[in-house]
């Protein structure tokens, strides 16, 4: 089996699934999709006809899974993709087994996944721009009301947002601070949610999922 992650460095829901590939410890191959400026014509890979076939809403990432025998198999949308990974990669579990924890790990997920992404997201800022509206006002606004929701959520836990180890929630919470902070998103009054960034930054999944390490990032600069 082979893995192919289509994935752009300073894509939020793309770093959710490179961190999910690094905890569960599978090799996988890294496909550019340049967002912001590549494809036939530079205004986004994600655009192309052949990309849009296997991701219809056009976004990144699409994780590409070619079988011993040939079956090719596209799976879109992060957090399907992490539940596919880990159903059928057991070890370590994302989503913990007992059912509270495994409701509250997908909460905190959707919290990040619906509650801040999509508004953060470059086809939204790009359209609040076009309307006249003040788009760091408006990404701000929105990461901050999110991540205070998560700051109460993650209360009671200690090193990751549900149990003792990481879980859906923590690969899509990091990703989140990471955009907080490109988008000058005041972090001091969340001081759970900073925590539990470093405790999982310091793991080797999360430390090289990070998009500044990514080839894009690296061959951008
Ligand atoms: N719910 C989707 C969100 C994907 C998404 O919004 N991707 C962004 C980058 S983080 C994207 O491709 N944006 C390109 C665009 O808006 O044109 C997922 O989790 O995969």
């Amino acid at each position: 089996m082979k893995l192919r992650l289509h994935n752009y460095w300073r894509s939020s829901a793309s770093h959710r699934v490179r961190i999910a590939l690094g905890l569960k410890n599978l090799e996988w191959e890294y496909v550019v999709v340049d967002i912001l400026k590549g494809g036939s014509a530079g205004g986004g890979g994600q655009h192309d006809l052949g990309y849009r076939t296997m991701n219809p809403m056009a976004q990144v990432p699409t994780l590409e899974i070619t079988e011993d025998d040939g079956r090719v198999h596209t799976l879109t949308q992060s957090l399907p993709i992490i539940e596919y990974l880990d159903e059928r990669f057991v070890d370590p579990r994302l989503l913990p087994v007992n059912l509270e924890a495994r409701a509250h790990a997908r909460a905190v997920a959707e919290m990040v996944n619906s509650g801040i992404q999509p508004l953060q997201n470059l086809s939204t800022t790009n359209k609040v721009g076009a309307i006249g509206g003040d788009v760091k006002t408006w990404v701000q606004g929105f990461i901050t009301r999110g991540l205070a929701a998560i700051e109460e959520a993650v209360a009671g836990n200690s090193r990751f947002c549900v149990g003792d180890a990481p879980t859906i929630a923590d690969c899509c919470l990091v990703p989140q601070v990471h955009s907080a902070r490109r988008f000058g998103v005041d972090l001091a009054g969340f001081p759970r949610i900073v925590a539990i960034a470093a405790a999982c930054e310091a793991l080797p999944a999360f430390a090289a999922a990070q998009p500044d390490r990514q080839p894009d990032a690296i061959a951008a600069r």
